[in-house]
């Protein structure tokens, strides 16, 4: 089983989100010539992230899932662990020393309107996608900015609102469902039980260019957010953020606790690509990606290292291999 899931309305930017990680755990793994960062993913992994970024590498957005559409992807990061990282070459390259603390991925790159039919109707049976992302226990959200609106009226409010019940009821199914699962595999409620019932929760703010910055300015934010090394202001940025427009999913990533399921506190994470000014008046097309003179995509590459930092540290806080047990020790 596989510890970390990512999850997505239709259209969110799940996929952009994959091509862009696959471009940035590239560029770090060889900036840190694969010393304290690694990656691996399985062949059919690799050609489908590969494509995403080529799509991107193009200029263009990588195209829309179609419903029947699913995809597994399974990927793992690997970090060294932090006393091997001090012992000789030679020990530190023998099988026994182990010096990889790992974490594997599932992503599932289904159609959106998976996640959303199942908001509607509760439904897993038949659906293995769906049924495999509530037994994760680190959960990316990929969070669509552009949904955010000011205005309190129409039809951008009403989509807003939409968007924030189904996120609301998908969190709530995760409680619910690791909340049961924990009654059926630790009736006691030992520390084996414990652990499995808490869940990471990490925000992926997507489409980030897309907010007008006089609504940062209206909420008294900066244009941009904090720096990954400002942990306590980009918490407070991030929540600025979800309790202004997406109030009722925000909350109940505190409430789990009632249930019997920790929620981790939520890491915010944001993420864009540079898009090319469409002139004149056409919208219907999709604007073109900005690369630079190298051919290489315009993103949020300290944004997508930050991402890849932040399991470094949840790897360390595991006492043993996390690949092991699936285990993931509480703060
Ligand atoms: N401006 C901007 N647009 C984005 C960004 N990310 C995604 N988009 C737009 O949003 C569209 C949908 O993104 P996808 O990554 O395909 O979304 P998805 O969640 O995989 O969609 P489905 O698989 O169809 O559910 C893209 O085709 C782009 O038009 C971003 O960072 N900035
Ligand atoms: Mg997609």
């Amino acid at each position: 089983m596989c510890p970390a899931a990512i999850y997505g309305y239709s259209s969110s930017g799940k996929t952009v989100f994959l091509g862009l990680l696959y471009a940035a755990q590239t560029r770090y793994t060889n900036e840190l010539r694969g010393e304290s960062y690694r990656f691996y993913g399985d062949p059919s992994t690799i050609r489908q992230m590969g494509s995403m970024y080529n799509a991107m590498r193009n200029g263009r957005f990588p195209p829309a899932n179609l419903k029947e559409e699913m995809s597994e992807i399974r990927f793992k990061f690997g970090f060294p662990r932090g006393l091997s990282q001090m012992l000789p070459e030679n020990i530190r390259k023998a099988n026994w020393v182990k010096p990889f603390s790992i974490i594997d991925f599932a992503a599932y790159d289904v159609a959106g309107e998976d996640v959303e039919e199942f908001v509607e109707t509760g439904v897993t049976e038949n659906r293995r996608v769906i049924q495999e992302l509530l037994k994760a226990h680190i959960i990316v959200f990929i969070v669509d900015c552009s949904r955010f609106t000011t205005t309190t009226t129409g039809s951008l409010f009403d989509r807003m609102l939409d968007y924030d019940k189904n996120g609301a009821v998908l969190l709530s199914s995760l409680a619910k469902h690791k909340a049961d699962m924990a009654k059926k595999t630790a009736p006691t409620g030992g520390k084996k039980g414990t652990s499995q019932t808490t869940i990471y929760p990490v925000i992926v703010l997507s489409k980030f260019d897309q907010i007008p910055s006089d609504v940062l300015t209206q909420l008294g934010l900066p244009p941009s957010p904090p720096a990954p090394s400002d942990h306590s202001g980009r918490e407070r940025f991030g929540q600025a953020l979800m309790t202004r427009f997406l109030p009722q999913m925000f909350a109940l990533l505190k409430g789990g606790r009632l249930m019997g399921v920790n929620f981790d506190k939520s890491q915010f994470f944001f993420s864009w690509v540079q898009v090319a000014q469409v002139a004149g008046m056409d919208t219907s097309s999709k604007p073109a990606i900005e690369r630079d003179l190298k051919g290489d995509v315009k993103f949020a590459y300290e944004e997508y290292r930050a991402f890849i930092d932040y399991f470094r540290e949840l790897a360390d806080r595991a006492p043993d291999d996390v690949e092991e047990g699936n285990q993931v020790p509480s703060r």
